[in-house]
């Protein structure tokens, strides 16, 4: 059943209009998504004066045009006395290109429909300015939608830290390994093609010491079936929680096929691990490594924090938090997480290590409660993504 609409709302079509715009705008964005970082992902629609769609763009890669900029230019003459439709609001800055608010004025564009302001203190301010020039803006239009294909980028410029995904993959009774240890392949083939994709948008993978003992995995993005080579353009950081540098020299991750980052205690006896490192920026390899010093806490080796504020200092966005219950828990206690990807195989073990470790949980009242954001069968498994639900107001 339809709500009647208040008065002081737009006309029906006019906002119905308004949302289809901006669906379609964040629906352009989407497609920069995995290859902007660290800028965001952006998509703009023009209409012409008139109401009919005159351009389209997005943003396609960091230092490259803005979304409004390839949507202007694809629009042309036609943009004069149009709206402009933008899930980001436009810059006011001149960064690695000029700023939109004024290419939107330049255009002749009389209103502009914002979904997100911007949170970039250093770019923001472009809706103001349009405003100051007679333009008319309207922000907050399908903001949740586009908050959601931004979450990366919004959580990074809003937090200071990467936005954390942690993927595991667990029996459908919640367990990711046997009671012998043995844990490769509980899910499908299907699944693990999935993992790639998934690790592919990222900028880092983080894994603690003890998956890299345990599985020397390589920890790289391998480009899967039909899917787009995810390695173009851009080096996945490997980062590797080692408090205590227990990390051998001669394991996969420090083979110089992708850049490491070792993040060991500022106390640990890493002798060994610093020598690999020089050696392998030698080489001049791709995939130099580095030992980075953190403070210690317990009981996680390494203040998460800290390593997290490092991250973000190199420009990691978005990290896949992989291997280790422990480390996952450890996130997941000091409520770093912002995303769960989840994927379940249809079987059973009974017994063996569960999916995650002790997050500092001691009774059901403080349980951390997710929301689900999407449910899929990938093969003959099922990928759940959820997301810490947000806190209910008083
Ligand atoms: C983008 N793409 O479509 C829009 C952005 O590094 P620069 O100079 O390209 O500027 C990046 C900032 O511009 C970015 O942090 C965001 O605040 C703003 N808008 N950025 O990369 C776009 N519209
Ligand atoms: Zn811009």
């Amino acid at each position: 059943m339809s709500q009647p609409i208040p008065r002081d709302e737009p006309p029906p079509a006019g906002r119905a209009a308004d949302l289809a715009h901006m669906r379609r705008a964040v629906e352009l964005a989407a497609r920069g998504h995995g290859t902007t970082s660290p800028n965001p992902v952006v998509g703009c629609v023009v209409l012409d004066a008139s109401g009919r769609v005159a351009g389209e763009g997005f943003h396609a890669y960091a230092g490259g045009p803005h979304a409004e900029v390839v949507a202007l230019r694809a629009a042309g003459e036609r943009a004069r006395g149009g709206t402009a439709y933008v899930t980001l609001e436009p810059c006011d800055h001149t960064g690695r290109t000029g700023p939109c608010s004024a290419a939107l004025l330049e255009a002749g564009v009389a209103r502009v429909v914002v979904a997100v302001g911007d949170p970039n203190p250093v770019a923001a301010g472009g809706a103001g300015r349009l405003r100051a020039h007679g333009v008319v803006v309207e922000s907050g239009v399908l903001a949740e939608e586009a908050e959601r294909g931004n979450a990366e980028w919004l959580t990074s410029v809003r937090l200071g830290r990467p936005h954390l995904t942690w993927k595991y993959a667990a029996t459908l009774d919640g367990r990711s390994a046997a009671a012998d240890g043995t844990s490769q392949w509980i899910t499908s083939p299907e699944s693990r093609a999935d993992v790639h994709r998934l690790r592919a948008g990222a900028d880092a993978i983080i894994a603690g010491v003890g998956t890299v003992l345990a599985d020397d995995p390589r920890l790289t993005a391998r480009p899967s079936g039909d899917a787009p080579d995810p390695g173009a353009g851009r080096r996945l950081l490997r980062v590797i929680v080692d408090s205590d540098g227990r990390t051998p020299v001669s394991a996969r991750v420090l083979d110089g096929g992708a850049p490491t980052l070792v993040a060991v205690a500022h106390d640990a006896r890493a002798t060994e691990l610093e020598a690999r490192a020089k050696e392998l920026g030698r080489l001049g390899a791709d995939g130099a490594a580095e030992v980075v010093r953190l403070p210690r806490r317990e009981p996680y080796g390494i203040d998460l924090h800290a390593l997290l504020a490092e991250l973000h200092r190199r420009q990691v966005v978005s990290a896949l938090l992989e291997g280790g219950p422990t480390l996952a828990g450890s996130f997941v206690r000091e409520g770093l997480l912002d995303r769960v990807v989840g994927y379940l195989a249809p079987a059973l073990l009974g017994e063996g290590a569960a999916a995650l470790g002790p997050a500092g949980v001691t009774t059901i009242a403080g349980i951390h409660r997710l929301e689900l954001e999407d449910v899929t069968p990938i093969g003959p498994d099922l990928r759940l993504t959820a997301r810490p639900a947000p806190l209910k107001e008083k």
